[in-house]
């Protein structure tokens, strides 16, 4: 009760503040003052902050950033530039049933619950339940937007998609997200499932029938010390791009990217897009179930056996070679044969790497990181051979682990009986740059980046068929392994728009 009240103060706040501001977000201009000025709320944050990812730029950095670049971090939806640091978050996706009556709830009952990325940037001004929306295709057509946005693969929505993403069809996918009957998506952060329920409930009785919730994906941050890492066990969120107008101090390593990479309508992205659309991000949802025991068994079955090596110790290193980081975060390219939980911990070391030796022949060497590891194949730093590295095809990964731990009788027949995985999020301006390129033309293919390499042990995927891959034994870069099954099965997923607060304000609910 108290959380809902909690809730309900918050709510009549905002309202509150929209009413005496007038209409505060009718410009691009926008100010969040009111939002950003509000008394503490939280004693805890929101937020993870394994000390293994880089940490989040204080406020006032942050905002000087922007200022170098015009960026008004205040317009711009929490979750985007994040990254993958949420304790809880509830996926709640909906349709549009009275459009007329949703506008109206969007501007005067969403929008002022909306979080923005100054928000979330200190504990104290960070609401009880961080909530942000993003709009399907069919979602900006139901609200009446004709404009293109100029990404056909948005339009074309992810069912249409799963082909390119080299899926099986849509036999394992979720049956809400086949088609296009998905309009958006809320996304509701918190540290407790209580406080997510209690704004779901109170934003559900503002929103009445005018929307139909299709779906709901409830993920979390694994318990103690796995906090940040994914299922198989990998600490995640390490190799995040530094956005310009954003990251204030970019850590060794970290791809620096223009503003335009990730957000719509600014410095380069080169797509002619409609002016409301600036600031936006295109928001890529997938629900990818992992196979965790199975996978386990894997590694077990196929332990490399190198001297000095125990056969646990080769099963570590499998997995860490298909990877292409130990699960403490420490990449197999620093710390080739065994973990180095120290190097993993350290954020001005552990991105700090680009596959290139003096002592190694880059086109052929695979004793340190094979070529086709996830983080190679995702991000091939020097092996393009561009100097500096091309990053147009840069995202930010903000997802989080969804399902139970393998319970001990998963672990002990090896099967998956309850589903578990990764509520996959990626942030970019441009999707058949991003994800879709990073699956379809890296991932998925076999002769990236070189010949017969063989598909990410991880995400690859061949609509079903044998994935065999080469370079997983350091101590024979030639000889292929079978992968035996799809440890990251796609459940299917859809791609959204996240637009700006002003868009919402000044286009969308309008
Ligand atoms: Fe991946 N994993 O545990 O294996 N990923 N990923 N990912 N991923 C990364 O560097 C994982 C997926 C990228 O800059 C790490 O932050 C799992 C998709 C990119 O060096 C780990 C799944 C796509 C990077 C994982 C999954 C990507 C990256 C190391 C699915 C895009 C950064 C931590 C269940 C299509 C590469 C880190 C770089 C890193 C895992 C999905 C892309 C541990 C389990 C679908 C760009």
């Amino acid at each position: 009760m108290k959380l809902c009240a909690n809730f309900i103060s918050t709510v009549v706040f905002f309202a509150s503040v929209s009413s005496t501001l007038g209409s505060p977000y009718d410009s691009a201009s926008t100010s969040s003052s009111g939002r950003d000025a509000v008394e503490p709320r939280r004693a805890s944050s929101i937020l993870i902050n394994p000390a293994a990812q880089p940490d989040l730029p204080t406020v006032q950095a942050a905002t000087a950033a922007a200022s170098t670049v015009g960026l008004n971090l205040s317009d711009i939806q929490g979750d985007v530039l994040i990254g993958m640091k949420k304790k809880l978050e509830l996926f709640y996706f909906f349709s549009i049933q009275n459009a007329t009556a949703f506008k109206s709830k969007l501007k005067s009952d969403i929008l002022p619950l909306v979080t923005t990325t100054t928000q979330l940037l200190a504990v104290s001004t960070q609401p009880i339940t961080a909530v942000n929306i993003a709009f399907s295709q069919t979602g900006l057509t139901a609200l009446g937007i004709t404009d293109s946005l100029g990404d056909s693969v948005f339009s074309g929505g992810q069912f249409k998609d799963l082909t390119n993403l080299g899926d099986p069809g849509s036999t394992n996918w979720v049956p809400q997200f086949k088609g296009t009957g998905i309009h958006g998506v809320f996304l509701f952060a918190s540290d407790t499932q209580d406080k997510i329920n209690n704004t779901v409930s109170s934003l559900q009785s503002a929103l009445g029938s005018s929307i139909k919730n299709v779906y709901s994906l409830q993920a979390a941050a694994r318990p103690g010390a796995e906090a940040g890492h994914e299922h198989f066990g990998y600490l995640d969120g390490i190799s995040n791009p530094a956005v310009t107008g954003f990251t204030a101090n970019p850590m060794p390593g970290q791809a620096i990217v223009a503003t335009g990479t990730i957000l719509v309508n600014e410095t380069g992205d080169s797509v002619k897009r409609p002016a409301w659309t600036k600031d936006g991000s295109f928001l890529v949802f997938r629900q990818l179930k992992q196979l965790v025991p199975e996978f386990n068994k894997f590694l077990t079955d196929h332990a490399i056996v190198e001297k000095g090596l125990t056969a646990q110790q080769g099963s570590d290193l499998l997995g860490a070679r298909m990877i292409g980081r130990w699960k403490s975060g420490a990449p197999v390219d620093l710390a080739p044969l065994f973990d180095d939980p120290a190097l993993g911990a350290n954020p001005l070391k552990n991105n700090n790497f680009t596959f290139q030796h003096p002592d190694a022949i880059l086109a052929t060497n695979q004793t340190r990181c094979p070529f086709s590891a996830h983080i190679r194949k995702t991000r091939p730093r020097a092996d393009l051979g561009i100097i500096p590295e091309d990053l147009a095809n840069q995202i930010i990964r903000a997802g989080i682990p969804y399902g139970p731990e393998v319970s001990a009788a998963e672990a002990a027949s090896n099967t998956t009986s309850t589903e578990r995985g990764l509520a996959f999020v990626a942030y970019q301006s441009n999707i058949g740059k991003g994800f879709q390129f990073l699956q379809k033309t890296w991932a998925d293919n076999a002769g990236f980046v070189h010949p017969e390499v063989g598909v990410d042990p991880i995400i690859g995927a061949l609509a079903g068929a044998q994935r065999v891959v080469s370079g997983l034994d350091p101590t024979n870069s030639t000889k292929t392994l079978t992968l035996t099954t799809d440890f990251v099965v796609s459940r299917g997923g859809e791609y959204f728009f996240s637009p700006s607060l002003s868009a919402i304000a000044s286009k969308l609910s309008v």
